[in-house]
């Protein structure tokens, strides 16, 4: 099949509430080199997902709230809902077979999962965790790469550190008044909503686009006058002066989620208590960046595309501006007048 043909197809549309499953298999029919192996990946990450889902659902009645009096490696209190995510998700990844290695947010090293898969996961098993017990949606954030090494060989950190316009597909899944599962495999960006009674995502949101601009800012105030670069402070202003709507929940998945249905930016710039910004590029930023673009926003470190930066380190942090287009051209104008 020519490869625009090829696109052409992978343009058409399902109908809303086709299950999961069957859209993954009909994009599956359109590249006939695909042996099912990523498709079998999506599967497995959708299966923990309903298992993580599940937890959340009885958090407040079972005795898994709070934290465990530890800290992960950026130094957040490790919630129990997030261990229990970061097993979740880690065994059905291992279980699939699919996937060579995982690296978390959870966790210091990446997981070398020894075994023949041609893929990497990046994840934040649950990130926004601390909304948690105040019963606020919370998120899992996930970057599919190919490996760099060979197959059967030890895999590295190079496998890992590699550029977010490297990933085959990036998703999240928003664990909110519905459970949503959001993904892109650079073909477009579609949305599943899970109905629980059938135990199903099936397709509510097809083809998602961010709108060109929006009237919603959200950032974390309390920063403000620890904010490094003055032009994103000019740009608060801006929004403040145009009565847009500042909305921030503290849970980005949530929080970017609703700027990408109803138009918005969402910014978490760098500041004096996080010097290099705090989200992290691995396993936050990179996955919403490819989604975001494929949905026609932009996101970035407030100089670079987020998807352009070469990462160094596993838990690298980032600033993180992300939404619609013009909103961010606007915040770019006012950065590069300081
Ligand atoms: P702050 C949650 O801990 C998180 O990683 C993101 O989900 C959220 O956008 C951000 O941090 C909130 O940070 O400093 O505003 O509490």
């Amino acid at each position: 099949m020519t490869p625009s043909l090829q696109m052409e197809k992978s343009r058409i549309a399902l109908p809303i509430g086709v299950t999961l499953d069957r859209f993954i298999k009909s994009k599956q029919t359109e590249y006939p080199s695909a042996a099912g192996e990523f498709s079998q990946l999506l599967r497995d990450l959708a299966l923990a997902s309903k298992v993580v889902n599940r937890e959340i659902n009885k958090a407040g009645l079972v005795d898994i709230m709070g934290n465990i009096g530890q800290q992960n490696s950026g130094g957040d209190e490790q919630q129990k809902l997030d261990v229990l995510a970061n097993i979740r998700f880690t065994r059905a990844l291992s279980k699939g077979g699919e996937v060579a290695g995982i690296v978390s947010e959870e966790t210091e090293n990446f997981i070398d999962l020894k075994n023949k898969g041609k893929y990497i996961v990046a994840i934040d098993p649950l990130d926004g965790s601390s909304n948690i017990d105040v019963n606020v949606s919370i998120g899992t954030i996930f970057s599919i790469f190919k490996r760099k090494s060979k197959a059967g060989k030890p895999l590295s950190k190079k496998d890992f550190l590699q550029k977010g316009d490297c990933q085959i597909a990036a998703g999240y899944i928003l664990y909110g008044p519905s459970t949503m599962m959001v993904y892109t495999t650079g073909n477009g960006v579609n949305g599943f909503t899970y109905e629980t009674t059938l135990g199903e995502y099936v397709l509510s949101h097809p083809d998602m686009k961010c709108k060109t601009t929006g009237t919603i800012y959200s950032m974390n105030e309390g920063l403000t006058s620890h904010i490094i670069n003055k032009g994103v402070t000019d740009y608060i202003a801006l929004c403040k002066f145009r009565n847009y709507s500042g909305r921030y929940i503290g849970s980005l998945v949530a929080d970017f989620h609703r700027n990408l249905l109803k138009g918005g930016i969402f910014l978490y710039p760098s500041c004096k208590k996080y010097p290099k910004g705090k989200l992290r590029l691995l396993f936050e930023a990179n996955a919403l960046a490819f989604i975001v673009e494929q949905a026609g926003g932009e996101a970035s470190d407030g100089s670079k595309p987020i998807l352009r930066i070469q990462p160094t380190q596993l838990h690298e942090t980032t600033a993180l501006f992300i939404g619609s287009k013009n909103m961010m051209k606007d915040l770019q104008k006012c950065i590069n007048k300081n």
